[in-house]
């Protein structure tokens, strides 16, 4: 049964329940099962009346509440793809995202109409955009009145229809749409039910953004798919995400190992009593030894690593039961096939040799959107998804990840690729070259750094460099730390040694 079809039982079965409760000091609000089947139908409505159609691409660009969610299920119901987008992107980003999808249909957020206003104006006079103010309740609500009733329950059947495009970057080019389908949804979602036994009694404590993956999918969905209830805060903050998990006596609670870091380090964490969960989850980026024990230490809670990825959703995972390793992502999630492979040959490598990761399974994503190329480059020919990540397995069937064949940043459980960094840096006049790294960070694992050669003769200043980055990049994108050298050390072909610099200038 397809995640959506489920859902809509769940709501049937469960009406009086709890699905969602979202917190916020101004318009807190609980909404049960049925209300939401209510509210989803109801969208389905005011969607169909402005002339949604299967396969449209309905970006969503709002802040997380519930407004967002009952678009987002509405817009899958309907057979038409969802677009969530990082409400923090500036308007190059924006552009690009509205125009490399074809966006039919975009939903912003009024608050930020005077940013959005000029990329909208370029767009093609086919596609939409209504201002929602997600902040009003009534807004919302009134659009849903003044709409028709949806005449069916509408619920996709083919499982092969994509339902949600993800925007990942790239080592080179462009940003690319992960199109993953209604059958992805549903395999993985199946999948982590059966490993971390997902119950109708859970509570979620739900603390990250919803425009990824991981609180997306893995938790909100992973909730819903459950019937069990979302606690939703709209941001992370330590004292408050401590307080809640106990006033509410959450029982699952899913995130990146900063926040982690920042649960541990609190003041009132030592007089926390969590004992009542059952569940405590990290993903997105590796989570360091020391933390591991530190969160042991402080709460009594083994967290359960795990490893996915944009494109296929979650891979493997540490026992729900059984040993957590530390420093492990655990073992194939049911239904995942995993292998480690020579990074040139492809050649299968015995266990306990350095490789790539490669994935197979139902949940592995259909493409990237309107790049053929790229992705029949992601997979190999017998369907395996090349990860780019390097890792071992373990006798005992284990994985261990070892770095990463591409060059990425992951910053506070995201992902960076340096050459859009210095695809904006080079923009500057200022800039004769640069190159990006990451340097290992306490709080944020990685840390941007710019190397920057200046143009000679000239003079700028790191803070004028930000600045500039911040007009063309995404917040977490801009480097924090800004260096100037004379020269960039390169090999006899003229690429930058990231290795050298990162060993010579992490440690500054
Ligand atoms: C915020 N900032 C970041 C950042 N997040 N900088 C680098 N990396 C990040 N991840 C910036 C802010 O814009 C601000 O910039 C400054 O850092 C300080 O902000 P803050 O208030 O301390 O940050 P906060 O808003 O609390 O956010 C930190 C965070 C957030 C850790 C809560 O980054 C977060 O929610 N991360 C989770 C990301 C996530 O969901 N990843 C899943 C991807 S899916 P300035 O300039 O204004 O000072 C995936 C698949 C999988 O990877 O397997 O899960």
């Amino acid at each position: 049964m397809l995640f959506l079809t489920r859902l809509t039982q769940n709501c049937a079965l469960h009406p009086h329940k709890t699905a969602i409760e979202f917190i916020h000091p101004q318009r807190s609000q609980v909404v049960s099962y049925s209300q939401l089947e209510a509210r989803v139908q109801q969208t389905i409505g005011w969607l169909l009346s402005l002339g949604v159609q299967p396969g449209d691409r309905v970006a969503l660009q709002l802040p997380k509440c519930l407004t967002f969610i009952y678009l987002h299920l509405a817009v899958m119901r309907l057979g038409a793809i969802s677009l969530p987008l990082n409400p923090d992107y500036p308007q190059r980003e924006l552009a690009y995202f509205l125009t490399d999808s074809g966006t039919t249909l975009f939903l912003a957020d009024a608050a930020a109409q005077s940013h959005v206003a000029p990329v909208v104006a370029e767009m093609p006079a086919s596609s939409q955009t209504i201002y929602l103010h997600p902040t009003r309740d009534d807004d919302f609500a009134a659009r849903l009145d003044a709409a028709p009733a949806a005449v069916l329950p509408r619920l996709p059947a083919d499982p092969h229809q994509t339902a949600l495009m993800i925007y990942t970057s790239g080592t080179t080019g462009q940003p690319k749409g992960a199109e993953i389908t209604h059958g992805n949804l549903t395999a993985n979602l199946n999948a982590l039910h059966q490993a971390w036994g997902w119950r109708e009694d859970d509570v979620l404590l739900h603390v990250l953004p919803i425009f990824h993956v991981h609180g997306l999918v893995v938790a909100l969905h992973g909730a819903l798919h459950a019937a069990a209830t979302t606690i939703l805060l709209p941001r992370f903050v330590a004292a408050q995400t401590l307080e809640t998990l106990m006033q509410r006596r959450c029982t699952v609670f899913m995130a990146v190992p900063t926040i982690h870091r920042r649960l541990v380090e609190c003041p009132t964490a030592a007089a926390c009593d969590l004992s009542h969960m059952r569940l405590l989850t990290s993903g997105s980026d590796r989570l360091p030894d020391d933390l591991f024990y530190r969160f042991q230490q402080t709460f009594g809670h083994t967290l359960l690593e795990r490893y996915g990825m944009t494109e296929t959703g979650m891979n493997l995972s540490n026992p729900l039961t059984g040993e957590r390793r530390v420093g492990s992502v655990g073992l194939p999630l049911p239904g995942v096939e995993a292998r480690i492979v020579h990074p040139e040959t492809e050649e299968l490598l015995p266990d306990g040799q350095v490789g790539e990761l490669q994935i197979r399974g139902p949940h592995v994503f259909k493409g990237y959107w309107q790049m053929p190329g790229k992705t029949a480059a992601a997979f190999t020919p017998d369907g395996w998804l090349r990860t780019g990540d390097l890792g071992l397995r373990q006798p005992d069937g284990y994985f261990t990840l070892k770095g990463r064949a591409k060059d990425l940043i992951i910053t506070g459980g995201l992902n960076v690729y340096p050459p859009e960094v210095e695809l904006a840096l080079a923009d500057h006049p200022a800039v004769a070259a640069s190159a990006v790294i990451g340097c290992p960070d306490p709080e944020w694992g990685e840390r941007i750094v710019a190397v920057i050669v200046p143009q000679p003769g000239v003079t700028v200043t790191a803070a004028a460099l930000r600045e500039h980055c911040r007009q063309q990049l995404a917040n977490y994108k801009v480097p924090r730390t800004i260096l100037f050298v004379n020269d960039l050390p390169r090999n006899a072909l003229g690429k930058v040694q990231k290795a050298q610099l990162r060993q010579t200038l992490c440690q500054k």
